[in-house]
């Protein structure tokens, strides 16, 4: 029997249509082989919407998004919406679509694909075999807090934005992030700023009340500072990190490195699950629209693949699917293949395209 699945994709800006074709590709390979339909829409969103609707995401649009089973974004953004009015910048509309669909929970993982050991910017040993789970909140804090603006006081200038969270923001995704340790290693950190900022000093109680209901989970807490020293120096002790909004943001780039490149990082952005377990999701690379190198058949498709991957296995239960795709892109990587953000000496240098096409190559053997 075939299965369908509704996804809506957004290409978005930059390399992001570029990124999307490879797995494009790999759905239509899915079709053919696995017996899986997926019924996908193209939408626009950021700088693309802004070009034909004035707007980086449209009423359709994200009417489009709650109606689909899951969303696959590309990226948003770039100079040429510079110059625009912030309110209606593409980095809005992307924004916008994870506060509407509820989608605050923002699963990061950081995993160094053994190939990938010496394109990383740290000694093997200390990275090799690395796997953490960065969890960002990603609906509340100082991206979403009012009061907001710049405004004029007595002839100066002000610029403000404002950390706010709710206990029950942080218990929703503190108890994500349990649960996720419990199916892990049971080894939980939990990142603020409480030394300095009130609204981290919440989180951090809340954080330890919930670790209450977790006896199994091995529980600490980090200031942010000091934990992105600790991603760069000893990684391999973190397995499952919960943060802010803005500090997962920041940690999950400089995660990034230690994989070789933010070209392959993933990521999922869940909301809460609803009575029959389904919830709203959208899955999208971490990297952002490399205008820079847009539009030349340059950029790594690999996290937006491994994005796609983990779609299977958060929204559609296909396990084995995201698994068989991973192993692909684990092959490619082995074999020598490398798009320049993780070029190493004696690798084959490949096109966008060429590593799409040699994952679906993985795939048929
Ligand atoms: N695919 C990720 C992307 O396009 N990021 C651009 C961006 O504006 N991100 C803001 C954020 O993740 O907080």
């Amino acid at each position: 029997m075939t299965i369908t699945k509704k996804v809506l994709m957004l290409p978005g800006d930059g390399i992001g249509p570029e990124v999307m074709r490879q797995v494009q590709r790999v759905m239509d390979w899915m079709a053919k082989k696995r017996d899986i339909n997926f019924d996908v829409t193209e939408g626009l969103i950021g700088g693309a919407s802004i070009d034909a609707h004035n707007n980086p995401l449209t009423d359709e649009t994200l009417a489009d998004a709650m109606a689909a089973d899951a969303v696959l974004l590309g990226a948003v953004g770039g100079p040429k919406w510079d110059n625009i009015p912030f309110d209606i910048k593409p980095e809005r509309g992307l924004l916008k679509i994870r506060k509407e669909m509820g989608l605050f929970a923002n699963l990061r993982p950081a995993l160094v694909f053994d190939a990938l050991v010496g394109a990383s910017t740290l000694k093997e040993d200390v990275v090799k075999g690395l796997d953490i789970m960065i969890l960002r909140e990603l609906t509340g804090g100082i991206y979403f807090g009012q009061p907001r603006g710049i405004e004029e006081r007595d002839g100066v200038r002000f610029g403000f934005n404002t950390l706010v969270y709710s206990e029950p923001e942080i218990e929703r995704i503190a108890r994500v992030a349990f649960d996720m340790a419990m199916k892990r290693n049971k080894r939980l950190c939990s990142v603020d700023k409480a030394n300095v900022l009130e609204s981290t000093v919440l989180w951090r109680e809340v954080v330890e009340r919930v670790a209450r209901e977790f006896p199994e989970v091995d529980i600490s807490h980090m200031y942010v500072d000091n934990a992105a020293m600790q991603l760069v120096r000893n990684p391999k002790q973190f397995d499952v990190m919960v943060t802010t909004n803005m500090f997962g943001d920041i940690l999950s780039d400089c995660a990034a490195m230690l994989t070789g490149s933010l070209g392959m990082l993933p990521s999922a952005s869940l909301g809460a699950a609803d009575e029959t377990g389904a919830r709203k999701a959208l899955y999208e690379p971490v990297h952002g629209s490399a205008p820079d190198i847009a539009g030349q058949d340059l950029a790594n498709p690999l996290a937006t693949l491994l994005s796609f991957a983990m779609m299977l296995r958060y929204s559609f239960d296909m396990g084995d699917d995201a698994t068989m795709i991973e192993t692909a892109v684990q092959n490619v990587l082995k074999g020598g293949l490398r798009t320049a953000d993780i070029m190493q000496p004696g690798m084959a240098k490949v096109s966008t395209s060429v590593m799409g096409e040699a994952v679906i190559n993985e795939l048929n053997k």
